[in-house]
């Protein structure tokens, strides 16, 4: 909370689908590569999400929820011409090409970092909070949740007077991956900040150079800002990411970097250029009336791949109604002796960092999604809050009443092979029509509407 008039950091997390699977269908990460094929566990993962959404509210934040979309996402299947029953869709569509059917299967909207890119009020030219769905266009099985995202976002965020959510980025080759490419710095949420878009390259660049292809483009986080009106002032900065860092599994930016207030904790070589993005952080401040606290483990402290690897910054970093900050890590980071080494360091040093929590997100994790994925930052006022169109906010209650959807309705062993099962649709659209219910979210998905 700040200062002035009350405002809070609403996190956002993204509820575990019911076909959470290891497809191994993202580029560039890692983890999902090497977890492919293995079993998974929806259940578990949707609970081990619940169990951090409930960690969070019992500090005192305010903590929001978003549901999983419809998948298998029948609609696109039909886009490509399979026809008949819904069943008959699945079942030609599993015949034709399995992975296809994974596509359309994947639960990836969880990652809720990569939902949309999101400006506070105090940050935007109209005062209104801005909101542009991630067009997701690197990834087929990603690029398929815009449009539910969109709709649940008008839904929730339905107020025209406070909020403003943007079509998605136009033109699919300038892929715009949303929060997790995005930090936002200020000396309370609730104060006036500095929005830093991270571009992995320029749509036109003549050459990608490296091992992976970059996903975020230097034009989307343009449209982006501009749309969002954060210019006047010099409320955006664009920064691009270092090859070394996407090439070392950071496909986003929020696998090397993460910002809390004045906050920005980072690793050495995330950036192409960071002395200049600390002279503007540094610029920025200055206008805005606060010194960016600059918390850099450098390349000797902890190589880009210990990083990656242990998903030191996918933490999230939340600041207390005491107004301590506390660090919330995935147990990975425990088990990673120099990440460990580097939290502690942290915690030791006096700064605005109190706390370090571990968190146990494993089934999540194995898909390259941390617990900064997880979620989405917005910044509301309390009017803001009221203003909401959903019962989104959670609560103990609305907590186990999910708790008990996702035991009632999600299986606890999820392979490639069972999502040709028509039973697998037919189970995952009870626990969303379910889970609708409990955050009275009205018809978002598509067969709902039907
Ligand atoms: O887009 N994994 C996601 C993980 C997203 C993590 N988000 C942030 N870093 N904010 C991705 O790479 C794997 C799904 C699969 O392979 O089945 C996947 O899409």
């Amino acid at each position: 909370m700040s200062g002035a008039g009350a405002s809070f950091e609403v996190n956002f997390d993204g509820l575990v689908g019911p076909t959470h699977n290891y497809a191994g269908l993202a580029h560039g990460n890692l983890a999902a590569a090497a977890n492919e094929g293995l079993p998974a566990n929806p259940r578990e993962g949707a609970l081990q999400g619940l169990a951090k959404m409930r960690w969070m509210l019992r500090q005192g934040l305010v903590q929001g929820v978003l549901p999983p979309q419809e998948r298998p996402h029948i609609p696109s299947l039909r886009r490509m011409g399979f026809s008949g029953s819904d069943e008959h869709v699945v079942a030609t569509a599993a015949r034709a090409n399995l992975l296809l059917l994974a596509n359309v299967s994947s639960a990836a909207a969880m990652w809720t970092a990569n939902a949309a890119t999101v400006s506070p009020s105090v940050d935007t030219g109209d005062g209104r909070v801005h909101f542009t769905p991630a067009n997701m266009t690197s990834h087929f099985h990603r690029a398929i949740e815009a449009d539910t995202t969109k709709r649940v976002l008008k839904a929730i965020f339905a107020d025209e007077t406070r909020f403003a959510v943007h079509e998605p980025v136009p033109f699919a080759s300038f892929g715009d991956e949303g929060a997790a490419n995005h930090c936002r710095l200020s000396s309370g949420h609730g104060e006036r900040g500095v929005e830093v878009f991270v571009y992995g390259q320029s749509s036109f660049a003549k050459d990608g150079g490296g091992r992976f292809r970059a996903r975020q483009s230097m034009e989307a986080c343009h449209i982006v800002a501009t749309q969002h009106e954060l210019w006047t002032g010099g409320g955006a900065l664009l920064t691009q990411q270092s090859r070394a860092a996407i090439d070392a599994g950071a496909f986003h930016n929020d696998v090397v970097a993460v910002s809390n207030g004045p906050v920005l904790m980072f690793h050495g070589e995330a950036f192409a250029e960071k002395d200049a993005l600390f002279e503007g952080l540094k610029r920025a401040g200055e206008a805005r009336g606060f010194a960016p606290v600059l918390l850099e483990a450098s390349a000797d402290e902890l190589t880009l791949d210990e990083a990656v690897k242990s998903y030191l910054f996918n933490s999230q970093i939340v600041t207390l109604p005491s107004g301590a900050m506390v660090l919330v890590l995935p147990h990975e980071v425990e088990e990673t002796p120099r990440a460990k080494a580097f939290v502690d360091r942290v915690l030791a040093s006096n700064g605005p960092i109190r706390e370090a929590h571990y968190l146990d997100l494993r089934q999540s994790m194995r898909n390259g999604g941390g617990p900064a994925c997880l979620r989405l930052r917005v910044v509301l006022s309390q009017a803001e809050i009221a203003s909401l169109g959903a019962g989104v906010i959670l609560d103990e209650a609305k907590i186990d009443a999910l708790e008990a959807v996702v035991r009632r309705n999600y299986r606890d062993r999820l392979e490639l092979s069972d999502l040709a099962d028509p039973a697998m649709m037919r189970e995952s659209r009870t626990a969303l029509d379910e889970i609708g219910q409990v955050l009275g979210l009205g018809a978002v998905h598509d067969f709902q509407r039907a």
